[in-house]
């Protein structure tokens, strides 16, 4: 089976997922004049803001820094209604850039792409979908997302409930209406505490299943007016360039002084602006808060103090309180109203460190404790991060060698663009670079715009393939470790390490020196003539 736009053999690049690196990869791509196609295996465009429809879905870095920046035009004309966006607003926006784009035209929807190999004699890529779809391509771009691999927990009995089961990350398009239910949520990240008010307003009794309590942080939201929009969009060119320049691909500073150097009303002051402001960054308001257990602790029992102002009963702070990571080694959850849940009387907080979840049974979860009856069970269980889309496709490169065979003791990448051994295949936002400790948005289009350079820069020398060298990758993994190792970020059983799937290899998987910093690097190692890059 053929698509028409894609019945020439070979294409230029092959782009596998339609979500916001997809759509720029395609944009970019398709600019430099080459023949794209891209696969998705959603019915539309884009990736996580698709599939992650829970109630309560909200981005947590500010929406005018959550946009492209390639179109002066489409960022001036684009309104944002609200200072952190929530999900139906970001998939309009990102509907628009495909409409606006024409980008929806370049993709075919509802498939997957099940393998990619690559051919040593042709230096071609052969590229199979579960629709049928073989096409050979000269590149493939995996903009197949970081956290897009739903991981849902091997619970004994996990298929016998007989009620409603739902995953956060692929929530069902018509929503869901939890009213006068029984309902256990599994897992306190991210989706978990942001789903948790809203759903608890709804049901008719809400148990939250926590295994390890998060650190979380008011998001502070707010409407936008249109005198803010105008402010922000009179500045945007040097909100952009902060944030290119920035550790988090936003415009924004970590004071330079160690937390403890700053006199203690100061310390506290700083805590309490950022805490005011709402969302993760309160985690970066001294740069040494990461890096330094005792700046971290100013920072943590600041946070603690807060949970205990708003949770009324104190046994359930305790619980609510993290004890086994330094705040900020997990990424700090943005809520809206999370601790205020907990003084509802419809809902319970189910301590599995206490006592564990032994069992899932047609009618709801059996702990070493108690039965608690459910009539829906949501599952906030996360992502199989950063390499687990990957691994679902059968890669194969040069010598047949899979792509899982290569990670098998991690993900060895260089820059997290490239893999030894697997010619002209280009991974976005990978393991490797700053990816998920950015933002996703602007790291694609740093991403795609490098990866459009290197295409160029093979087509105008008449070259075939780029490969980094073994040697590269072997340097560059040390690079990152070294980096992530002069932090505390890998002492936390975080999804960063991969310490959140079984039997997962423990590597902190992304790069931690900033995005700024990553930017530099990628464009000099492109300035000398794609050092540590094989193009032949
Ligand atoms: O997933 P998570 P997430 N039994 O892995 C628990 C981004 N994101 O989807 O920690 C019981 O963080 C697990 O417990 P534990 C953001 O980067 C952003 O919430 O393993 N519990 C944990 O509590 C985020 O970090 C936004 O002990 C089990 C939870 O499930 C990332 O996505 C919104 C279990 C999983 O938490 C992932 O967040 C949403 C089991 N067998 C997501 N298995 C924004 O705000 C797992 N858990 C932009």
């Amino acid at each position: 089976m053929t698509d028409p736009d894609i019945s020439t053999a070979p294409l230029d690049v092959v782009v596998i997922g339609a979500g916001v690196a997809g759509l720029y990869a395609m944009y970019r791509l398709r600019k430099q004049g080459l023949r794209v196609h891209g696969f998705e295996a959603g019915s539309g465009v884009g990736g996580t803001w698709y599939f992650n429809r829970y109630p309560g879905a909200r981005c947590d870095v500010e929406s005018f820094d959550y946009s492209f920046s390639f179109s002066e035009e489409l960022q001036q004309d684009w309104d944002w209604s609200e200072k952190y966006a929530a999900q139906p607003e970001i998939l309009e926006y990102l509907d628009h850039v495909a409409d606006r784009f024409d980008l929806r035209s370049g993709f075919t929807f509802d498939t997957r792409v099940k393998s990619a190999q690559f051919d040593e004699e042709s230096a071609l890529w052969r590229v199979h979908t579960n629709a049928g779809h073989d096409v050979t391509s000269r590149f493939v771009v995996c903009a197949t997302g970081s956290l897009s691999t739903a991981n849902m927990p091997n619970i004994d009995g996990r298929d016998s409930f007989a009620g409603d089961v739902f995953h956060t990350g692929f929530w069902p398009h018509e929503g869901v209406d939890f009213t006068g239910k029984r309902v256990g949520v599994i897992g306190t990240g991210s989706s978990g505490i942001q789903s948790v008010p809203l759903i608890a307003e709804q049901a008719d009794h809400l148990y939250v299943f926590q295994r390890s309590a998060n650190y979380s942080v008011p998001a502070g939201n707010t409407p936008l007016d249109d005198a803010r929009r105008a402010e922000i969009k009179a500045s945007y060119a040097e909100r952009r360039a902060l944030s290119k320049r920035s550790g988090g691909g936003s415009p924004f500073i970590s004071d330079s002084r160690s937390a403890l150097e700053v006199p203690e009303d100061e310390r506290t002051a700083a805590y309490e602006e950022r805490w005011r402001l709402g969302g993760v960054l309160f985690g970066k308001t001294f740069a040494d808060q990461t890096s330094n257990l005792e700046a971290n602790d100013t920072a943590r029992e600041f946070a603690e103090s807060k949970i205990r102002s708003v949770v009324q009963d104190q046994s359930i702070a305790d619980l609510l309180i993290p004890n086994d990571h330094p705040i900020g080694t997990k990424r700090i959850v943005t809520d809206t109203n999370y601790y205020q849940t907990y003084n509802r009387d419809n809902v319970t907080l189910v301590n599995l460190k206490k006592a564990p979840i032994e069992a899932i049974d047609a009618t709801g979860i059996k702990t070493t404790e108690s039965h608690y009856d459910l009539d829906a069970l949501v599952f906030a269980t996360g992502f199989d991060a950063m390499t687990g889309a990957l691994d679902r496709i059968d890669i194969r490169g040069r010598g047949g060698e899979t792509l899982r065979e290569n990670w098998h003791a991690g993900p060895r990448t260089y820059l997290g663009l490239g893999v030894n051994g697997f010619p002209n295949l280009f991974v976005v936002t990978g393991p490797g670079s700053p990816s998920v400790l950015s933002n996703m948005i602007l790291a694609a289009e740093q991403h795609v715009d490098w990866i459009a350079d290197a295409i160029a820069h093979l087509d105008a020398n008449n070259l075939t393939t780029i490969e980094p060298s073994v040697e590269a990758v072997d340097g560059w993994l040390e690079e990152c470790s070294r980096r992530a190792s002069a932090t505390l970020f890998p002492s936390a059983n975080s999804w960063y390490m991969g310490a959140n799937i079984p039997g997962k290899t423990r590597i902190f998987m992304p790069f931690i020196g900033g995005f700024g910093v990553y930017s530099d690097i990628c464009a000099d190692v492109a300035a000398q003539g794609y050092r540590g890059f094989e193009l032949n």
